[in-house]
């Protein structure tokens, strides 16, 4: 049996649940076609009124919500309440136009949170531990989310935030932390380190990992384990629903358990956005049960899954998500930042280049890398080795700013990337993300 942050919800009877779910949904639908003029009129072009959801079966009703409406209204056009009740926003990675803003009122940010408490109390945290936190803080959700979850658990919260290994390691090390939380390849990267610096597994104090943000394999998992001498544990989320928390692994660790009362999932055909029934792998889709804010009624994730309400030895009765198996768009998450190729594009348009490049991605030491070979057209080659060297250096700093990661760019001979017949094969990744 598992520990609970809030038991009576975390195991409540499936009737419970959906008790809960079917009141929550109506206020919900109410909610958001008062206050969300782009939704009202999504509903309306429909056909439907809010009279018609009486409970979650008819959810199906509803339309859906992408990423391409998130842009259209962006940044105030889903907003559920006033500006003066919003305390805060988060966001994703990348510029202007593919820029997620997530609003949140202290409402929405207290049941954030919470979700998160229930993710580190499933991982065993309790008022005694030490909690880690080295997801980025700042506008990713990860730091903020977890950093949150950790507070109300009542663990000594050690606010990190991502990079500088060495300090990462003292800190680890002099005030005991036994719980660490960031994503996945940063908690293998910082095993090695560890190794290299002559530490035992059995030096380190601690006894979790709460790690996600970015696919990782089973066998990532068994690395992670042995190098840190801890349970690693998957938690998901994204900036949309509100961040890290959306669904957590249990002592099971057989998939992630989703926080029904406040998300309900549907799995969908991605091509015709059909439902499916349980246990289908289709694209993960999520409706907001109770949030001000930011309201997302049936938000297409684009992650690939499948759902299983099999019960679960740990006593949660929430539905079970797998790890997701992939993506039905093109975006990559590299070193935990979601990046698109049209963003690659861009940058190379508005340098003066070509729409002809190919994105290397690679996973080395546990670490993402990124590769752009970009061709160059005729006029634009240089003999001079030192020129062609600067122009590298301008394309990679144009993409850091755009990415938020650094790639490393390769100008190459024109007409040199083989042209596809079909689709062009602009990403090669060589990386295992899935089992
Ligand atoms: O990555 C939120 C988060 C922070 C989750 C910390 C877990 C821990 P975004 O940057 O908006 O939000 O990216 C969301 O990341 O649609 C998935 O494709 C991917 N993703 C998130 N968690 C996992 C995971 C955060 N555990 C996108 N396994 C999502 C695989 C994940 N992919």
């Amino acid at each position: 049996m598992g520990n609970y942050y809030q038991p009576e919800i975390e195991t409540a009877s499936r009737e419970e649940i959906l008790a809960i779910q079917n009141e929550k949904i109506v206020k919900q639908v109410k909610h958001v076609y008062e206050n969300v003029k782009y939704y009202r009129d999504l509903m309306d072009a429909k056909g439907v009124k809010p009279e018609d959801i009486k409970g979650v079966d008819d959810i199906k009703k509803l339309p859906f919500l992408t990423k391409a409406d998130l842009r259209e209204a962006y940044p105030y056009g889903l907003l559920g309440t006033d500006l003066k009740n919003c305390v805060r926003i988060q966001s994703t990675s990348g510029t202007t136009g593919k820029r997620v803003v997530a609003f949140y009122t202290q409402h929405d940010i207290d049941l954030w949170e919470e979700c998160c408490a229930r993710a580190i109390v499933a991982a065993g945290g309790t008022n005694e531990d030490v909690c880690q936190v080295c997801y980025g803080y700042g506008l990713f959700t990860g730091g903020p989310g977890l950093n949150g979850g950790s507070h109300k658990v009542g663990c000594l919260t050690l606010p990190m935030s991502s990079g500088n290994t060495d300090r990462q390691i003292q800190f680890m090390m002099d005030l005991n932390a036994t719980i660490l939380c960031c994503t996945p390849s940063y908690a293998a990267y910082i095993g090695e380190t560890l190794a290299e610096k002559g530490y035992k597994p059995s030096d380190n104090k601690l006894k979790a990992g709460i790690f996600g943000a970015e696919p990782w394999t089973e066998e990532m998992r068994h690395n992670i384990e042995e190098s840190l001498g801890i349970k690693a544990y998957d938690i998901y989320g994204l900036t949309e629903t509100s961040g890290p928390g959306v669904s957590f692994e249990c002592s099971e660790q057989t998939g992630m358990h989703i926080n029904e009362d406040h998300f309900y999932a549907e799995i969908i055909d991605p091509e015709t956005g059909e439902v499916l029934p349980e246990g289908s792998k289709g694209e993960l889709v999520f409706t907001s049960l109770d949030k001000e804010a930011f309201p997302l009624l049936r938000y297409r994730t684009r992650d690939i899954c499948v759902l299983t309400r099999e019960k679960c030895a740990c006593g949660r009765t929430h539905v079970k998500m797998s790890k997701p198996m992939g993506r039905s768009d093109d975006m990559m998450i590299i070193r935990g930042v979601n990046v698109f190729p049209s963003q690659i594009e861009t940058v190379l348009l508005n340098e003066g280049y070509t729409p002809n490049y190919q994105i290397i991605v690679d996973r080395v030491n546990n670490s993402d890398t990124i590769d752009i070979n970009v061709e160059i057209s005729p006029d634009q080659f240089s003999d001079i080795v030192g020129e062609n060297q600067a122009k590298e250096r301008k394309l990679e700093s144009a993409m850091r700013t755009m990415l938020g990661i650094g790639p490393k760019v390769h100008l190459v001979a024109p007409k040199s990337i083989v042209r596809s017949e079909g689709k062009a094969v602009r990403v090669i990744d060589k990386r295992k993300l899935h089992d």
